[in-house]
């Protein structure tokens, strides 16, 4: 009933990780391989080990989470080799790629792109947290010559990229127009929204410890930005640019709003922080619960149709 398709990968449930929640070591990878989700999503990785930024960098509240991780991961090699390893080799696995500079995502991707068990890339142009670094996705020049060079990379790879928010008419057409000519075959919307600050009143705090106390937001926060996002680049791109959804999706109700939008497949963040894999077999069967009360029997039948007042 949840069964999707990104390009020509088969995915049994629509529902999988957001990139970081959960996904930085094989021990995690491997609940995910063993939980109802519909594939696995490594950690943006790097060209080696980083630590990450000092702790606390993770805080949620009842409204949603906030990180300033800083990239910790076990360096792309390792996330290529899990790729031969893993259990159930039958469920896809991405790898999501975030250099440090765009030598770095060439050489990465152009490894991980010769690596067969890797079923596609998810080439992260949104992390918000590493202090020095701004957000490639909001550099259009920057954006489109990273396209350009790793599309060649590409040829024989399922690959997308994973966008920050835009919040302007002017950005989302921008944007949109410099994807449209590439061969990608997905973007993931959203990453969490760089640089917003949470504070704690009572101890008259920040509550994470990096970059003074600012960043990355979401869960229920963020969900009408994700969905706004969404939208807006399943209107604007190719019809064969699948859009993943990302952001805010806590109930079988979050996902069925980003599958209304247009996305073909829905990530999970925040909650698979808080609630761990078994999220995935709640939030299906809460999915199906709606599509059977409204009589549908699979995806397709109301991906997109969001309708006009
Ligand atoms: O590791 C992080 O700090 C991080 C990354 Br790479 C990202 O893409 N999004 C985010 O919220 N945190």
């Amino acid at each position: 009933m949840l069964r999707t398709y990104i390009a020509d990968i088969a995915l049994p449930s629509c529902l999988y990780n957001a990139s970081g929640a959960r996904c930085v070591t094989a021990a995690e990878l491997d609940a995910l391989a063993e939980s109802a989700a519909g594939a696995i999503l490594s950690k943006s990785c790097t060209p080696t080990y980083r630590a990450g930024n000092p702790l606390p960098r993770y805080y949620e509240n009842e409204w949603g989470s906030f990180n300033s991780m800083g990239l910790p991961n076990e360096g792309y090699k390792y996330y290529a080799k899990y790729a031969a390893v893993r259990p159930h080799r039958d469920k896809p696995y991405f790898v999501s790629v975030s250099g440090l500079s765009l030598d770095d995502n060439l050489m990465m991707i152009e490894a991980l792109g010769k690596t067969p068990p890797i079923d596609a890339i998810e080439l992260n142009l949104s992390c918000p947290n590493v202090p020095g670094k701004p957000q490639t996705g909001y550099d259009m020049e920057h954006t489109n010559e990273t396209l350009r060079q790793v599309a060649p990379l590409c040829l024989n790879k399922v690959w997308g990229v994973k966008l920050p928010p835009y919040f302007d008419i002017a950005h989302f057409n921008e944007t949109a127009a410099i994807l449209n000519q590439y061969p990608i075959h997905f973007v993931t919307c959203i990453n969490s929204i760089g640089n917003a600050l949470v504070i704690d009143p009572h101890s008259e705090q920040v509550v994470i410890k990096p970059r003074n106390g600012f960043g990355g937001l979401g869960g229920d926060y963020i969900k009408p930005t994700a969905l706004a996002n969404v939208r807006q680049f399943y209107t604007l791109l190719r019809p064969d640019i699948a859009i993943i959804g990302c952001g805010g999706v806590r109930t079988g109700i979050d996902a069925f709003e980003h599958i209304l939008c247009g996305a073909s497949a829905v990530q999970v963040g925040t909650a698979l922080v808080r609630e761990g894999t078994a999220c995935f077999s709640r939030i299906e069967a809460e999915l199906k619960t709606l599509m059977q009360q409204k009589g549908y029997y699979c995806i397709d039948d109301f991906k997109g149709k969001l309708k006009e007042l």
